[in-house]
């Protein structure tokens, strides 16, 4: 008897070991545990037994079922415990949030600068950042000695002396000129490159956006018109214009633009500097240097051009206040916008 009181104390150690999950639970009470389960059946056997021997397998019964009923009290505990854990859902944590990708701050600025151009009529060019220096410089009317054209203020291709990496879009305009007659209404985004020190304010890569209008009687009246409707359309209808005379070589007159702040509405704040304005453009009627550069006869047809920067108007509406912000690639910053 004792033989076998052993052998099913070793099996139900076996059982124990391997149990996991709440249907070897019920698995091990019914083969133990239950009325007709293997510990109640060596009580049943202990009515054989002469009667010296009763006491002893008794007690050892006794133990044996104590031992099972303890051990599956304790591991049930375990098991629906940890079975609660693996379906509990905290309702009260925040959402997973799953990012998807989205344009850049500098180009959504400026996909929004090329559709209001659009709406107003104009065509858009393309064209390559690496120019000669006849397209970036001669034909817009550049004297040879001109500052720009040093070395510390333009990145020329070392080993092509007159290739150059564009310091504005207006070499595509002068190719554009070159490949069709007046009327010519185009604007030209896209990447540029000067040899400037980075600062809060430049950085030696950033992006413009220049137009062009070339007819019969082009005024400076339109150009004040395009670019009151454009900056309207851009930076809301209650603005104040102020073209301030100005000189650029490749247009004559030449003027810049300032809008009054359309964040304190021209009373003066930190992004205006307390001067009310923000200037947004630079523009002119077409130099005839640069017509017959392109081709035109500057006596029969005039134009006229403006250029913006577009990180400038980027850091107005977002209110970044340091350009180096934009090309950091810190998705903190990036996902705001
Ligand atoms: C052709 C003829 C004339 C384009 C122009 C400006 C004035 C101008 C600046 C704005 C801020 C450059 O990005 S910026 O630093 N641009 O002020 N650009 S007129 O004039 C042209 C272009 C092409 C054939």
């Amino acid at each position: 008897m004792i033989e076998e009181i052993k052998k099913v104390e070793l099996e139900l150690k076996e059982h124990l070991s391997n149990l996991r999950s709440k249907e070897d639970l019920e698995n091990f009470r019914n083969t133990f545990l239950v009325k007709k389960g293997k510990i109640q059946q060596l009580f049943d056997r202990m009515r054989e037994l002469p009667k010296e021997e009763k006491p002893l397998i008794g007690k050892l019964l006794n133990e044996l079922r104590s031992f099972a009923e303890n051990e599956f009290k304790e591991l049930s505990e375990k098991i629906h415990h940890l079975q609660k854990k693996e379906t509990k859902i905290d309702l009260t944590l925040p959402g997973r949030v799953d990012y998807i990708g989205h344009r850049h701050p500098i180009y959504q600025t400026m996909e929004r600068m090329v559709q209001i151009f659009v709406d107003l009529g104009f065509n858009v060019a393309e064209g390559p950042d690496i120019e000669d220096e006849y397209h970036n410089f001669d034909a817009l009317n550049f004297p040879p000695d001109h500052p720009a054209r040093d070395m510390q203020d333009t990145f020329f291709i070392k080993s092509e002396k007159k290739l150059l990496l564009r310091t504005h879009t207006s070499p595509v305009q002068i190719r554009v000129m070159h490949s069709m007659k007046p009327p010519i209404r185009y604007i030209m985004p896209g990447r540029v490159y000067r040899n400037e020190a980075i600062s809060a304010r430049s950085l030696a890569e950033f992006h413009q956006i220049e137009g062009l209008y070339i007819n019969y009687n082009v005024t400076f009246a339109e150009l004040k018109g395009t670019m009151i409707e454009f900056s309207r359309r851009m930076f809301g209808e209650n603005l104040r214009f102020r073209f301030r005379p100005s000189f650029f070589p490749f247009t004559e007159p030449s003027a810049e633009l300032d809008i009054s702040c359309f964040l304190c509405n021209g009373k003066g704040c930190r992004v205006c500097k307390h001067t009310g304005w923000l200037e947004i453009a630079g523009c002119g009627m077409v130099h005839p240097n640069v017509l017959k550069a392109g081709g035109i006869d500057p006596e029969e047809f005039t134009g006229y051009a403006f250029g913006l920067g577009i990180e400038r108007v980027a850091m107005l509406l977002t209110g970044i206040d340091d350009i180096r912000k934009f090309y950091e690639n810190d998705l903190r910053v990036l996902f705001q916008f």
